[in-house]
C-alpha cells in the first residue's frame, strides 16, 4: 500500500482547511487542566531520582489558575519525572484526539524526552523490552524539538534490534523556544495496516501527516506486543540522570467522535 507523506514545507499551507469543526456527541475520555490543584487524582506518578520534582504550580499556566511542573537535576542523578493517566490508554485500531500544552524552561539533557506514547510488551511482561514507542517528543538544547513516530514501514513487522525506544523511527525535526507555551493537537489511529494515520498540529500548524502502518507489532522477544500505547507526560532525560524542566497544562483525550476544537488547549474552560 503506497504511503502518503506530506512534506513539512507544504503542509502549513493546508492547515487552515484541514482542521475539522467540532462534532456532536464527542466524548472526552480524559482531561486535566490541573485546576483541582492535585494531580494525583487523575495521574500515576513515575519518578526516579532523589530530587525529581512533580508539582502543581500557579505560574506559568496556559489556562486557568494551575499547571503541572516537572524538574530533574542531573548532578543529583535524577532520571525521570513523569505522569501517566490512571484511566486511559491508546488502543490499536481505535481513533483518538489528544491535546496538550507544554513549556520548556530548562533544556532536557541526554534523551530529551518530554512526551511519549509508550509501547507495552506481550502480557505486560516488563522483563522484555517493549520495543519502539508509537510517539516520542524530545526537547533538546538549542531549541531542537524532535518528533519520532513509528511510521517506518521497515520496522512494522521486524523484531526490534536497536537499543532505544525510537529505534528505526521517522524523525521530524521541529523547533521551540524556552519560556513559551506550545499547543499540540494529535489525531491518530494506531494500526499495522493501511488504516493507520497520524496528524500532528503545533500552534494550529500541521507539522506532520502520515497514512499507513504506524506501529511496530513485535516486542524485543519477537512476540506480538499488547495492542496499546499509554501516554506519558514529563521528563525522561537519561538513564544516568540529566537536567530538565518543563510545564504542562490543558491535557485532553477525545474519542473518534471528538475533533480538533474538542481537545485544542485553551478552547474549553
Ligand atoms: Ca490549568
Amino acid at each position: 500500500m503506497p504511503r502518503v507523506k506530506t512534506p513539512i514545507s507544504c503542509i502549513a499551507l493546508l492547515a487552515c482547511c484541514c482542521i475539522p469543526m467540532s462534532q456532536v456527541n464527542a466524548e472526552i475520555l480524559f482531561e486535566d487542566g490541573f485546576e483541582s490543584g492535585d494531580y494525583t487524582t487523575k495521574w500515576n506518578t513515575s519518578a526516579e531520582g532523589p530530587t525529581s520534582l512533580i508539582e502543581v504550580v500557579s505560574s506559568p499556566v496556559r489556562s486557568g489558575s494551575y499547571a503541572v511542573h516537572m524538574k530533574t537535576t542531573g548532578a543529583n542523578g535524577d532520571r525521570r519525572a513523569e505522569l501517566v493517566p490512571i484511566t486511559e490508554s491508546f488502543y490499536w485500531e481505535q481513533e483518538y484526539w489528544l491535546g496538550f500544552s507544554f513549556q520548556v524552561r530548562q533544556y532536557v539533557g541526554e534523551c530529551g524526552i518530554i512526551v511519549q506514547h509508550h509501547s507495552v510488551p506481550h502480557d505486560r511482561d516488563w522483563s522484555v523490552g517493549a520495543g519502539p514507542n508509537g510517539f516520542t517528543l524530545k526537547a533538546f538544547s538549542g531549541g531542537f524539538l524532535d518528533l519520532h513516530v513509528s511510521t517506518n514501514d521497515a520496522i512494522i513487522h521486524k523484531t526490534p534490534d536497536g537499543t532505544g525506544a525510537d529505534w528505526g523511527q521517522i524523525r521530524v525535526p521541529l523547533r521551540f523556544t524556552k519560556h513559551v507555551w506550545y499547543d499540540v493537537v494529535c489525531h491518530f489511529r494506531y494500526a499495522a495496516d493501511s488504516t493507520g494515520f497520524w496528524e500532528v498540529w503545533i500552534n494550529d500548524e500541521l507539522v506532520y501527516r502520515d497514512a499507513g502502518p504506524n506501529i511496530g507489532v513485535l516486542d524485543r522477544s519477537g512476540t506480538n506486543r499488547d495492542p496499546e500505547e499509554y501516554l506519558k507526560i514529563g521528563l525522561y532525560p537519561s538513564r544516568n540522570g540529566a537536567d530538565g524542566e518543563v510545564f504542562f497544562d490543558e491535557i485532553r483525550i477525545g474519542d473518534a467522535n471528538a475533533s480538533y476544537y474538542d481537545v485544542r488547549p485553551a478552547m474549553i474552560d
